[in-house]
């Protein structure tokens, strides 16, 4: 009796295919979104969480078909407003784990507005935005994350405007927990997810994500196993910020730029610059334009500082605590007239 009362306390295991809806995925085989979308049912079966707290929400275009793929609660919604809607979801139900997916076009274009204020605000929701700096979907016309001179439907000539970072935005809009992935890091990705998860207020996940079909190779210089190590680097909160093949090679984050350092003596290796979450150096890292400097990926930027949400509820139960009112005299109180 006691151990089947044990038993009845005790919560499933789940894991990743405890995820996986009955929908067939739609996505182009070979599209990255496939890879993120394992890595994110991998992450939810390893967060101490019931299954029926999470929420999906999404916004329009191919990253934002993925609530249809995962067995928890979800809403497709309208194109850059998913995070209006997450917004009332984590206002309504505090005690679910909402999280947001969206692409470049409609995190950044239509839904941008939205997006910042989302973080500004620090809404405890995960943002994922599957950065393909295109737009899929609609068949391939360039985003705002598209680079200067990319040649698509929409730009013929070449892509005239100058590129939006989405790091920098996050920055820019007070984010609190600002990070970039690879949709096919199996390791690095999911590690980025769960802490993003466990982070309390808005957390922006950058995921570089290959469309083969409109942008094939965008990211290859860091998406290809065998050139990863040597053109990106990981921030890794205390430690030198060291990359390429047996971590020979090293950064010095100057107040003027970043400078590369071949690592030949202990004297090289203590100069390098140990990685700190601070915003001056989170910008810097996040600036960094030059195609010699490797790219961050990890967390750019961590802080503590109260949720939307959590401020919303407080004040809702102050309200309650300090006038215990009807709602007849709300209606009638203050500045009321008569016709
Ligand atoms: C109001 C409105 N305007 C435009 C569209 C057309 N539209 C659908 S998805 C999309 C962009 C999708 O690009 P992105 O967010 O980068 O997602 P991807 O498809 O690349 O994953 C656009 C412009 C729309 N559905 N609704
Ligand atoms: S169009 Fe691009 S982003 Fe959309 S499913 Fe196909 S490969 Fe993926």
């Amino acid at each position: 009796m006691q151990n089947e009362k044990k038993l009845h306390l005790q919560k499933p295991m789940l894991n990743p295919q405890d995820f996986a809806s009955n929908q067939e995925v739609r996505w182009c085989p070979g599209c990255g979104d496939y890879a993120i979308l394992k890595a994110v049912q991998r992450v939810l079966s390893q967060l101490d969480t019931p299954k029926e707290n999470f929420v999906f929400v999404s916004g329009i275009g191919c990253a934002s078909r993925f609530p249809y793929y995962l067995s928890t609660y979800g809403f497709h919604t309208i194109h850059g407003r998913a995070p209006c809607i997450a917004t009332g979801i984590k206002l309504a139900k505090p005690e679910l784990q909402v999280w947001l997916v969206t692409g470049d076009g409609d995190g950044l274009s239509i839904g941008a507005n939205h997006l910042i204020h989302l973080m500004r605000r620090n809404v405890n929701v995960k943002v994922l935005l599957f950065n393909n700096q295109i737009y899929g979907l609609t068949k391939g016309q360039y985003s705002p994350t598209s680079e200067v001179g990319l040649k698509t439907k929409s730009s013929p000539f070449g892509a005239i405007e100058s590129p939006l970072n989405p790091i920098m935005v996050a920055l820019a809009a007070q984010c609190s927990f600002v990070a970039r992935g690879i949709d096919i890091d199996a390791v690095g990705l999911p590690d980025i997810m769960i802490k993003a998860a466990k982070h309390q207020g808005t957390s922006f996940i950058e995921i570089y994500q290959n469309c083969h079909v409109f942008n094939d190779g965008a990211f290859d210089s860091i998406r290809d196993k065998g050139a990863r190590d040597a053109n990106t680097i990981t921030l890794i909160p205390g430690q030198p910020l060291l990359f390429g093949k047996d971590s020979k090679r090293g950064l010095i984050v100057h107040p003027h730029g970043i400078e590369v350092k071949e690592i030949e003596s202990q004297q090289d290796l203590e100069s390098i610059t140990v990685y700190e979450s601070n915003l001056a150096m989170a910008v810097q890292l996040a600036s960094i334009k030059d195609p010699n400097v490797p790219v961050p990926i990890g967390i750019f930027y961590q802080e503590e500082r109260p949720t939307f949400d959590g401020q919303i509820q407080n004040h809702i139960d102050k309200a309650k605590q300090d006038k215990k009112i009807s709602l007849e005299e709300v209606l009638n109180h203050g500045h009321t007239w008569e016709i």
